[in-house]
């Protein structure tokens, strides 16, 4: 198996923990967002929305994160990671849809215009979108903050799919201007979650490729 990244995504960062977490193996290809590696032509034949992550298994060709992450577990032979109980997985699909669709669209979109843009030189962060998507966390933070009182996990009682997924910016907590402060929850499942093996290791990777970059 191959997978793209870039050395600092965020959504890459949840298939290499899922990777370490099943112990299955893949080749990590690096790409140079400066360079417009993405946008080659051999890349966007991959992905034509010209992102990161891409795997390719053989014949198959897959993108988007989520959608690679379930094909991984099903690859491993299955894993508490998406449990087979309908209703389990489809909470695990709730929280994944939901991080794509609200929570995360809203902080990645911050993170890109705040701390991306202004690190590869590109122009100035839009402030109305920024105060978009600021309000949209404080929109959403309280749902998940609210689903976390008493858990540390999002879905039954252990790691699954939806938690590689939720925390995937969590290393941006930070980087925005946001008062996390209010969200206790939030804070202690993020911190919970980062010193994971799996996705420690994950960061060690992504990190490792920025270097040799
Ligand atoms: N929904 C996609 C989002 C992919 C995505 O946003 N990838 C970012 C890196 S984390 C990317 O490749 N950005 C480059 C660009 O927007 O040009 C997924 O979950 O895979």
């Amino acid at each position: 198996m191959k997978l793209y990244t870039l050395p600092g995504s965020p959504n890459s960062r949840k298939v290499v923990a899922v990777l370490n977490h099943l112990g299955l193996k893949a080749e990590i290809t690096g790409l140079d967002f400066a360079s417009g590696d993405t946008t080659r032509p051999e890349f966007v034949a991959l992905n034509p929305n010209a992102m990161v992550p891409v795997l390719v298994d053989g014949d198959v060709t897959l993108w988007e994160s989520n959608a690679i992450n379930i094909y991984l577990v099903e690859k491993a032979g299955g894993s508490s990671l998406f449990p087979a109980d309908p209703v389990v997985r489809a909470d695990v699909l709730r929280w994944q849809f939901w991080e794509l669709a609200h929570f995360n669209r809203a902080f990645g979109t911050v993170v890109f215009e705040s701390v991306i843009k202004p690190k590869f030189g590109f122009a100035p962060p839009s402030k109305d979108l920024m105060d978009f998507c600021l309000q949209e966390i404080a929109r959403y933070a309280p749902v998940l903050d609210g689903r976390l009182e008493g858990r540390a996990t999002l879905v039954g009682s252990g790691v699954t799919l939806a938690d590689y997924a939720m925390i995937c910016l969590e290393k941006y907590r930070d980087a925005i201007d946001f008062d996390w402060s209010r969200f206790a929850n939030i804070n202690r499942y993020f911190d919970a979650m980062r010193a994971t093996d799996a996705w420690s290791r994950a960061d060690s990777t992504l990190t490792a490729l920025r270097k040799a970059a």
